[in-house]
């Protein structure tokens, strides 16, 4: 791919702090951007957001409408939560494992996605919904386009934490040529406009220990579903 690095206020946030693997933000289509490692400050309080949603709603294994099960495992939180069966993907208000509403999306994660958003040029980015997807070495997530979500002018916020991975950023075709892109702990993608609909998807995530997340690699998507 070609990412060309685009002049920011993220570009100098960490100049001076050693401790951070990479700043700045590099941009991946036309409305898509990295932001490197904009979550990193984050982190410590997402973490127990994090534990406290999956006490409520615990990663689960889907089976999509072709009878493939998902090697990612899925969790969500927010007034709705994404899941798939042999009849469909869908958005619900309900978890359908223990028929209780979704967990509350948490402040932290919450502010995190409406920052990065902005940060990438959405303002007013409401998100009702986030995916929490856990990819274990080995797991993936083949080519798709995100269509579930009612208006497309929302971008999307994805924050990957734990374990490194190479994301796949397509085209409007399955068939047009893939850019890959390294997504570190800490990254931030912001996807909107003319990019919203593209391709995408995740290359099987190698063997390694993150010192912080464990044996895996976490990825929040924040979204305006409904
Ligand atoms: C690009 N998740 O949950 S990040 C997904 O890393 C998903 O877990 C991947 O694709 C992951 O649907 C990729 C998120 C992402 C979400 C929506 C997009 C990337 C996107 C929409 C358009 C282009
Ligand atoms: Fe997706």
């Amino acid at each position: 791919m070609r990412s060309k690095p685009i002049p920011g206020p993220t570009a100098d946030l960490f100049a001076e702090d050693s401790s951070q693997q990479s700043a700045g933000s590099e941009q991946m289509g036309e409305q898509s951007y990295v932001l490197r490692g904009y979550a990193l400050p984050w982190v410590e309080r997402l973490l127990p957001e994090l534990r406290h949603v999956l006490a409520q709603s615990p990663f689960r294994k889907m089976v999509t409408p072709g009878g493939f099960t998902m090697s990612a495992a899925l969790s969500s939180c927010g007034e709705l939560g994404w899941s798939t069966d042999r009849t469909g993907y869908r958005y619900t208000p309900l978890d359908p494992d223990s028929q209780q509403p979704w967990p509350v999306l948490p402040d932290s994660m919450r502010q995190l996605a409406v920052a990065a958003a902005a940060e990438a040029g959405f303002a007013l980015f409401e998100p009702d919904t986030c995916l929490i997807n856990r990819y274990v070495p080995g797991a993936k997530m083949s080519l798709h386009q995100d269509k579930n979500e009612r208006d497309y002018a929302a971008p999307v916020v994805s924050v990957s934490l734990g374990l490194p991975a190479v994301f796949l950023f397509g085209g409007h075709l399955r068939t047009d040529k893939t850019q890959k892109v390294l997504l570190l702990h800490g990254d931030v993608v912001v996807w909107g406009g003319v990019d919203r609909l593209r391709f995408h998807g995740v290359l099987p995530i190698k063997e390694g220990v993150h010192p912080q997340i464990g044996p895996q690699r976490i990825n929040l998507t924040f979204r305006m579903a409904g």
